[in-house]
């Protein structure tokens, strides 16, 4: 017979600590908002603006409930294992287990055969987004120390010229894309590798000097979504943001006519250089930047 230890008292400060915790979980529970609940749904992705990054959400999702079962199952495991064989005021200790084959072979392969189920998707998906297929239309971007160019190369608005906006390190440029047309980005980069992200397209690709890296995305619905340099190219990084905004086709032609008549028309592709970037507040040169 073990001894009886006596039965500790739960302290008020902790019983007041568990039901303001409960309170305060529940409280945040029942309290969000339908766009927080989708939020969470999504894993705090943002909603899907082309039809490619679906099948990322998805795969990002099914990530979450593949780890989050595999969690539950291994906490489950350890917190039953340290309430059934907990000390109970004896020295009975319970039976040792050493060499347990088909468990070993059990927790050798699972693993194994869950990080191949993950990659198996992950080398689908990643090829399915690196295909080029011929696009409706092509923006060859520009990323420079420290922001970003774009040059509508194949818009017949501008007699075979190239349609171009630009900005600086003090103006952040718009990427304007017309809604349900495929676009093919040609990304270049004159200096140091950067990274063209836009968020809610949940895709980004590398900017590499003497490379060009090209990506096609359809995107499918119209709003206004951030761009960002997603690679640390330099002191100014935090400054490459980008607008994208996904409009309408009639939108798009008068956004180009504009651009056109506002003289944002060149022979040649803008390829970076002093047209493209000039950091405003440090050198001389106090460059407006794509504004009109
Ligand atoms: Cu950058």
């Amino acid at each position: 017979m073990g001894v009886q230890l006596p039965k500790r008292p739960v302290s008020p400060w902790r019983r007041l600590a568990l039901v303001s915790a409960l309170g305060s979980g529940l409280l945040l529970l029942t309290s969000c908002s339908a766009e927080v609940r989708d939020e969470w749904k999504r894993g705090a992705m943002p909603e899907p603006a082309t039809k490619e990054a679906w099948q990322i959400l998805e795969f990002w999702q099914w990530s979450w409930v593949v780890a989050l079962l595999t969690g539950a199952l291994v906490w489950g495991l350890i917190f039953w294992v340290i309430w059934r064989y907990r000390r109970r005021h004896d020295d009975d200790v319970p039976v040792q287990t050493r060499y347990n084959l088909p468990l070993e072979i059990f927790y050798t392969i699972a693993p194994m055969i869950m990080i191949l189920v993950l990659f198996s998707h992950t080398v689908r998906i990643q090829h399915d987004l690196t295909e080029i297929p011929e696009a409706d239309h092509t923006v060859v971007v520009v990323g420079q120390q420290w922001s970003w160019t774009f040059n509508y190369v194949d818009e017949p608005v501008a007699d075979g010229k190239n349609v171009y906006e630009f900005g600086t390190g003090s103006y952040i440029p718009t990427l304007v894309l017309p809604v349900d047309e495929s676009v093919r980005f040609e990304l270049h980069s004159p200096d140091v590798i950067h990274s063209f992200w836009i968020t809610g397209f949940l895709y980004k690709e590398d900017v590499i000097p003497g490379r060009v890296n090209e990506f096609v995305v359809t995107p499918d619905k119209e709003g206004t979504y951030s761009g960002k340099c997603a690679e640390l190219c330099g002191t100014y990084h935090s400054r490459m943001l980008f607008n994208v905004e996904v409009v309408s086709r009639e939108e798009y032609d008068a956004y180009l006519q504009d651009r056109i008549e506002a003289g944002f028309v060149s022979d040649d592709v803008i390829l970076g250089g002093k047209e493209a970037t000039t950091q405003a507040g440090l050198e001389s040169d106090t460059t407006e930047g794509g504004t009109e």
